[in-house]
């Protein structure tokens, strides 16, 4: 697996992005590892596990692999793109994920951590959700997936901006769990590990799918649904959604005309 070291222990279950020249982003190929795994998890009964990159990273993920996006006249988070995939993996897997962060995670890859169930970072790590910076129309779910993340101005904050925001700022905002130093990083994860491990799995993984279920009760009609798909539609067949991926893979500014 050159994208991923997957090992399980007293049924925990650790997998390390290790895409580091890519800075992990979600390539098909890397993401197609991250689901292997947590199959091979499920089949062995793991009780937890931990998605992480390796010890000292500088960017934990970098978001949807741009490469892989899209150009113009489809949809660059279809159902079966690989990001979807993997989110609806990690928040259907029928025990807790914890999100062990240490670095920037950007992009689709905040909506990757918030799927988690538990989210520990060290103080040095960061937030940012880019699709405005890329000028990416992000998807229905995603959106509900950051609504479920943080208040209703903070969210707001974290889109239209692009910034990222601070482990410490979104702790204190109740978006991850715990902020740590990074030398107590794996140790602090290993607790909250070991403690579900030792609690009912089915009572722990039925209680998962409840809260899912729930988070994700929303009604929203045909009408809705087709009206959303059209704006989208409009933002992805636009000039300016090619300029911001054409931007960043010319390693230069986007200029936005908003058309
Ligand atoms: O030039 P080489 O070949 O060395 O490759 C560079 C980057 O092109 C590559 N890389 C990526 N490749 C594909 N997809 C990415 N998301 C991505 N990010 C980086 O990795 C090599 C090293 O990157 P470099 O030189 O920029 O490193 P750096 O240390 O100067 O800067 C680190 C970052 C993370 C600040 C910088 O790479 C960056 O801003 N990356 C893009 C972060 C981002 O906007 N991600 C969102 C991706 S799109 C997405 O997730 C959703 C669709 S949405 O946008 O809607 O949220």
């Amino acid at each position: 697996m050159p994208f991923t070291h997957q090992v399980i222990d007293n049924l925990i279950g650790t997998i390390t992005m290790t895409n580091n020249r890519k800075l992990n982003a979600l390539s098909r190929s890397l993401i197609d590892e991250i689901m292997l795994a947590l199959e091979r998890f499920r089949n062995e009964k793991a009780r937890v596990v931990i998605l992480r990159a390796p010890e000292g990273s500088k960017v934990w993920s970098a978001g949807h692999d741009i490469t892989e996006l899209p150009l113009e006249r489809r949809d660059p988070l279809g159902w079966d793109d690989p990001l979807r995939q993997l989110v609806r993996e990690i928040e259907t897997f029928p025990a807790p994920v914890i999100a062990m962060i240490e670095g920037g995670v950007w992009g689709g890859a905040c909506e990757v951590v918030f799927a988690c169930d538990i989210v520990v970072a060290s103080r040095g790590s960061t937030f940012a959700v880019t699709p405005a910076k890329l000028g990416v129309p992000y998807n229905i779910t995603g959106v509900l997936n950051f609504m479920n993340a943080a208040s209703r101005c903070i969210i707001r904050e974290m889109t239209f901006t692009a910034q990222p925001v601070p482990a410490a700022r979104a702790e204190m905002l109740g978006m991850i769990n715990y902020v740590v130093e990074s030398d107590e990083l794996e140790a602090r994860t290993l607790q909250l590990a070991q403690q579900i491990t030792r609690n009912a799995p089915l009572s722990i993984s039925v209680i998962k799918e409840q809260l899912r279920l729930l988070e994700s009760a929303h009604t929203i009609t045909p009408r809705m649904f087709e009206r959303i798909q059209g704006l989208r539609r409009a933002v992805y067949d636009s000039r300016d959604y090619r300029e911001g991926l054409t931007a960043f893979l010319e390693k230069r500014r986007p200029e936005f005309i908003g058309a």
